[in-house]
């Protein structure tokens, strides 16, 4: 029985099955991936699948899934939620499931990191996965020397997680560094045992490249910009720029918001000189704030608990509701079909 250990496949679903079929991986074989299966490449369901199905597979929790399982969604993991689409929600209940470490007699697997002559189990999970803060813990540790160096057991180790090149990293035959950035255009790499050959195929194109453009506008699309505070605004915007693409589809959403809040000024004067007119007219205040169509602006506007700088709108939908009532429309939002 072999077992093909695969560095960070990130999605690149045609360079996984090349791999299988070069390292000769049959149904008895085990298969393991270092984990990062999703986020960059052009296929990830078709790899979960792969997975999900095959008996005799390992799938070890990477950054990238715990990102999903937390709900933490920067713009690579929007656009896997795209490009799941239905299935999404239930390829993160996979993903929940996923252990953070393989420990066998001949082979340990994580993720990233590991402090070397400590039991794997005992390492703390955002180590294994090397989140930001586990690379932290990493730092904390062993400064800018790679936990690797300090590795010195017979039983070999295989990591992932950061790209090393395009040919894996192999330190005194028995730590192997596997993630030679398929996503990027470089190889898919595995270390095939008990052999310890490693095993590689190049990478079909820059598929980071193409998948971050070709799912930009739909991933802004299903943003629910008009129910998202101001505050949720500004923080999902720094989230899911990308400089290297050019945010130009973001640009306009963001000339959206502030063409939005620009009318604020004119919408609290029109306001204010509603206020005075209901007020000249002498009758009950309350009554008549009652039947107009900004009465609860008008009410709160009145007991002097309008904020005039937002007009109690904390939301684009709010401000388009107070425009309306006031017989106005606002620009609407850019980008829907
Ligand atoms: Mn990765």
């Amino acid at each position: 029985m072999n077992t093909l250990i695969i560095g960070d496949i990130h999605g690149c679903f045609d360079e996984l099955v090349e791999l299988c079929d070069r390292a000769g991986i049959g149904d008895g074989d085990v298969v393991v991936s270092v984990g990062d299966v999703v986020d960059r490449g052009p296929q990830p369901g078709e790899v979960v699948d792969f997975f999900r199905r095959r008996p005799g597979s390992v799938v070890l929790m990477g950054n990238h899934e715990r990102k999903h399982v937390r709900g933490v969604l920067s713009y690579g993991q929007e656009v896997t939620r795209e490009q799941l689409g239905d299935r999404y929600a239930d390829d993160v209940r996979w993903m929940s499931t996923l252990p953070y470490h393989l420990e066998r007699p001949d082979v340990r697997v994580v993720h990233f990191g590991h402090f070397p002559g400590v039991a794997l189990d005992e390492v703390p999970e955002d180590v294994r996965a090397g989140t930001t803060s586990g690379e932290g813990r990493l730092r904390e540790s062993y400064g800018d020397r790679p936990w690797w160096e300090h590795y010195d057991d017979d039983v070999p180790i295989v990591f992932g997680h950061h790209v090393v090149g395009p040919e894996p990293l192999v330190v005194r035959d028995r730590v192997f560094g596997v993630d030679t950035g398929a996503c990027h255009g470089l190889a898919l790499t595995g270390l095939l045992l008990p052999a310890r050959r490693l095993v590689s195929v190049p990478a079909r194109e820059d598929h980071w490249a193409r998948v971050r453009k070709r799912w930009q506008v739909p991933v802004l699309r299903r943003q629910p910009w008009p129910t998202m505070t101001f505050e949720q605004i500004g923080k999902k915007v720094g989230k899911l720029r990308d400089p290297e693409l050019g945010d130009e589809s973001l640009d306009r959403i963001l000339g959206w918001i502030e063409s939005l809040r620009a009318t604020i000024p004119s919408l609290r004067d029109a306001l204010e000189g509603e206020a005075t007119r209901l007020e000249a007219e002498g009758g009950d205040f309350g009554r008549a704030a009652a039947a107009h169509p900004a009465g609860a602006w008008l009410l709160r506007h009145r007991a002097g608990r309008l904020s005039p700088t937002h007009l109690g709108c904390s939301t684009p939908a709010d401000l388009v509701r107070l425009a309306r009532a006031l017989g106005r429309e606002l620009p609407a939002e850019p980008l829907r079909p």
